[in-house]
This record gives C-alpha cells, sequence and structure tokens, in this order.
C-alpha cells in the first residue's frame, strides 16, 4: 500500500514541512530545561521554521526527539498559515477561510466510523507497567514560571463515555508528577470534564490514551469545539472521505491511531489529585502561585515508534502567535460561524482575532440580509450574544465585534478601524454579565471583582444606517476614494513617478 499523506501520518507531515523547507533538523544538544522551551517561543516570535531537536539532552532508549511549533505561523510571503494547511492537506498558500471551509466540511457528510487495525508503528516499542518511569525522560520544562515539566501540551487525549458510544478526542495539558503518574488539566466546560465527571459517578477510574505526533488532521479536530456526543474520530473519518486506522492500547480498551509516535495510557483517578501547573497559558501569562489541584493520570504503558518525537505547544504572547491561537482560536472561529448561519444570522465570517489573544471575535456581517431584518443595534447584538456567549464554542470569547461587509474580518487593521469610528462607547457596547467568564483571563482570575461570570460584551460597529442600507459616506483610502480610472492611471505610471 501506498504511504498515507502528511495529514494522516505525523511522520510524513515532518518529512513535508522539511521538503518546504519549513523545519529545522537541530542536531546539537538542547537542554530540555528552558532550552528547548525558549527556542521554541523565539521560533513563534520570528515566525522561523518549525525546530526538530533530534539531540535533547537526557534523552533515553530513543525517547526522545521533540517538534516545537508545529502549527506556528511562517514569515514566507502569501504563505502564513502554510503549517497549519499541511495538517490538513491544503496548499501552503491556504487562507484562513480556506482553513475554516476545509474545517466545517464534514459538518453536512456522515460520520465515518473508524477502522480497527492489528497493529501500528506506535507499537514499535512498547514499556510496560513497573519498567515506566516518567522522571527518566528528558521531558522539557518550558516557561521559568511553570510549576513542572510539561510532557503533554500538544498530544491527543482519548477517553471514552462510560455508557454511551462516545470517545472523546481533545489536547488537555498534563505535567509530569512522579514516576507513573501526571497531574493533568481537567476543566469544565471541556468534555474531558464532562466525560471524567461520568466516571466519577461510577466510582471507577477513567481509562485514558494520550497520542503524541497524532495524524495532524486528528490534532486539529481534537482542538476542534465539536458539539457534545461527537465522536472526533468519525469527524476526522468524514473529513477525510476514508475511516481513520486505530489500534488498541495494551492496558484498557482504547483505541489510539496507529502511527502515532508515542502513546501514554492508563487511568485517569477518579479521586487522587495534586498540584498542576502553574503555566505559561495561552493568554500570554504565567501566574505564580497560581496551581491548581487536578486529577491524577497514573501511566501503565509506553508504547512508541521508533526513533520517536514528542510534540509540544509553548503558548504565550500572540507576538509569537503560536497553537493555542492557531488551532484553537482558527477552530473556535469555524464553530462560531456555522452556530450563526445555522440559526439564521446573515453571517459571513467569523474571526478570532490573534492580537487579542483570540479573546475578540469579529463577526462580518452581510448587510443586504441585515437590513431585510428590520432589526437594530440593540436587538441585533443581544440575539447574537445571547448564541455565541452561551455556547461552549464562545466560552473564551470576551468580547464580539460586529462588522459589515466591506471589513475584512480577517484584519486587525481593518476590525479595529470599524471599532474605533463606529462603536460608539457606551452606547453601542452590550453587555452579558449571567454568562461564563473564560478563568483563563487575567481581568477574570486577576481582576478588581473576582466574579467569574460576565465581562462580556457584543461591541456594535454597525452605524445606525448600516441596519437600513444608508450610508453617505465615502471611505478615505486609495481603493475606496478614487474613480477606477484615476487608479489605473496613477498604478501604471508609478515607477515613472520615481516611487517604486
Ligand atoms: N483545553 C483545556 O481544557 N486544557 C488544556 O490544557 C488545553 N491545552 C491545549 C493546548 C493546545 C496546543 C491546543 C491546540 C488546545 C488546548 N486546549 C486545552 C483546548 C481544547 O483542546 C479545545 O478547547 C477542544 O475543543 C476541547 O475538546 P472538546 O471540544 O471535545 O471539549
Amino acid at each position: 500500500t501506498s504511504s498515507p499523506p502528511a495529514h494522516l501520518d505525523f511522520r510524513r507531515f515532518v518529512d513535508v514541512l522539511r521538503k518546504d523547507s519549513d523545519l529545522a533538523d537541530i542536531s546539537v544538544e538542547v537542554d530540555p530545561h528552558l532550552e528547548i522551551g525558549a527556542i521554541t517561543r523565539r521560533v513563534y516570535e520570528q515566525r522561523s521554521k518549525a525546530p526538530l531537536f533530534n539531540n535533547v539532552k537526557g534523552m533515553h532508549n530513543d525517547l526522545f526527539r521533540v517538534l516545537g511549533a508545529q502549527g506556528g505561523l511562517s514569515r514566507v510571503p502569501n504563505e502564513t498559515y502554510r503549517r497549519m494547511a499541511r495538517h490538513i492537506g491544503l496548499s501552503p498558500t491556504a487562507s484562513l477561510k480556506n482553513i475554516i471551509d476545509r474545517m466545517l466540511e464534514a459538518k453536512t457528510k456522515i460520520p465515518l466510523k473508524p477502522v480497527h487495525v492489528e497493529t501500528g508503528p506506535c507499537k514499535d516499542v512498547k514499556i510496560l507497567g513497573d519498567d515506566v518511569d516518567l522522571t527518566k525522560l528528558p521531558v522539557p520544562f518550558m516557561n521559568r514560571g511553570d510549576g513542572g515539566k510539561y510532557i503533554q501540551t500538544m498530544g491527543v487525549n482519548i477517553v471514552g463515555h462510560p455508557t454511551e458510544d462516545w470517545t472523546n478526542w481533545s489536547i488537555a495539558r498534563a505535567m509530569v508528577h512522579d514516576k507513573t503518574r501526571m497531574a493533568g488539566l481537567i476543566i469544565q466546560p471541556q468534555h474531558i470534564a464532562q466525560i471524567y465527571k461520568q466516571w466519577q459517578e461510577t466510582g471507577k477510574d477513567m481509562p485514558f490514551a494520550i497520542a503524541q505526533g497524532a495524524p495532524p488532521i486528528a490534532t486539529m479536530v481534537a482542538s476542534m469545539p465539536l458539539p457534545e456526543g461527537v465522536s472526533e474520530a468519525e469527524y476526522v473519518g468524514a473529513l477525510c472521505g476514508s475511516p481513520i486506522e486505530l489500534v488498541k492500547c495494551e492496558t484498557n480498551d482504547l483505541y489510539v491511531p496507529a502511527n502515532s509516535e508515542i502513546v501514554l495510557e492508563g487511568t485517569v483517578s477518579v479521586k487522587d489529585w495534586a498540584k498542576e501547573g502553574p503555566f505559561g497559558e495561552m493568554i500570554g501569562y504565567c501566574f505564580t502561585g497560581h496551581d491548581r489541584t487536578q486529577p491524577l493520570y497514573k501511566v501503565n504503558a509506553i508504547t512508541y515508534r521508533k526513533d520517536p518525537i514528542l510534540t509540544i505547544s509553548v503558548p504565550g504572547r500572540a507576538t509569537g502567535v503560536d497553537e493555542t491561537h492557531t488551532l484553537i482560536g482558527t477552530l473556535e472561529s469555524a464553530e462560531i460561524r456555522q452556530l450563526l448561519q445555522e440559526k439564521g444570522f446573515p453571517v459571513k465570517e467569523a474571526w478570532v482575532l490573534f492580537e487579542s489573544q483570540v479573546s475578540w471575535v469579529a463577526i462580518q456581517i452581510d448587510k443586504q440580509k441585515l437590513k431585510a431584518l428590520h432589526t437594530n443595534a440593540k436587538d441585533f447584538s443581544q440575539k447574537i450574544g445571547n448564541v455565541v456567549f452561551r455556547e461552549k464554542a464562545g466560552r473564551q470569547i470576551h468580547r464580539l465585534l460586529l462588522v459589515g461587509d466591506e471589513i475584512n474580518p480577517f484584519s486587525f487593521e481593518d476590525v479595529m478601524w470599524a471599532y474605533s469610528t463606529r462603536c460608539q462607547p457606551g452606547v453601542d457596547d452590550f453587555p452579558f454579565e449571567d454568562v461564563d467568564s473564560f478563568p483563563l483571563m487575567p481581568f477574570i482570575s486577576h481582576g478588581a471583582t473576582k466574579k467569574m461570570t460576565g465581562s462580556k460584551v457584543v461591541s456594535n460597529c454597525l452605524l445606525p444606517g448600516e441596519y437600513i442600507g444608508q450610508e453617505p459616506w465615502i471611505i478615505c483610502d486609495f481603493e475606496h476614494g478614487y474613480p477606477q480610472d484615476v487608479k489605473e492611471k496613477i498604478i501604471d505610471r508609478w515607477s515613472s513617478y520615481g516611487l517604486d
């Protein structure tokens, strides 16, 4: 059989990045204590190639190489999102809209059940029971404020509902606790937390698997806020038009992508909890002393592919856009657009602005259809806010900006222009105080009110005239402010003015 495409095989994905000149093979020894984290963070900030650390200090029985920034941005012109595009089989020139459209393609398709295969590359080497020792592995300590070494920041957490036919894939971080245990973040409203609660009610520990270096398209789907009850493996199948191949775990009944790089498997205790964090988070802060008590994962087996690669995300300020922005942000945008369109809102696009640490979403409104609704800023803003802020997909979002269709929602400059000139302070901000806040947001966790609800707002960036089709203005830029013939003449003669 021919080898699978890059989006279905992490090792092929690494090869393709290398061929794209979008990967740096680093053979000098690097220290998992801070050095790997710092390099990866600088890579995001400089939009450099993804660093593959082939020589990690403390490597033990081949465990492990490390890949950073698998979903970072590229500085190559017109190929900014190439690494994300490679996750899902799109060309390097794909736009954010192309990526969102692709991720939503399977919404109208029938879910495709995975196939179970006998074995796969992730079973090349097996470490079982007493031979498991997480403390011997060169696990990165990423940020100087972190509370531990994070072994799980980019792998896919796999858990099954105790009674229903639902297997959830998501990404949820975990740090090494001791020889065989990890403390992992399991927080509401995430599906992993909902399923964990069900296991707690049964009194039995929750079986888990974490697939590191899962097929890139599986990593994308795991990061998407798909509705409750949807098994991500089946959504991947529908997206690809062919079922994904899974293989059974050694110590429980879960199934993992057969060509994963590294699989950690075991059970999550329903009663033993321990300190987790602090961790440098997606919002761009590491709050010192801010650890939480979280469930302990017991690792009963580690299996891996020869020459395995651990993948990491080192979240931080979006001056260096990382996977918690590219993946979480883009996939939230997709889900929010879908949600609003399904409910019949005249929404063309929705985009989570990286510059806002993915906490603001620009919602682009079709003004022709808006006019036909005979609505106004207050009613319309309240209706949209009531949908987005009450859904899981909108949980991390604190501001929605409603913009017209001449505003490019993917352009921060465009959106800020509309916001600063059309959203009247004190008049066009419609607050929501009875909805859940995002607990990682500093003004919630460390703000003045200590409230865990509200502080969310819909900012209407449409002037009253735009609701009724009256726009008595000309936008003063080169594009809109001059007749076509004048513009063409100027463009033709540009170099003759000596302006090139
Ligand atoms: N969500 C968490 O709740 N905890 C985490 O530690 C966490 N880390 C993430 C790291 C990365 C790199 C990415 C891309 C996402 C992370 N997420 C985390 C976000 C979830 O994976 C995302 O919200 C997903 O939709 C949750 O799955 P669910 O929709 O099935 O609940």
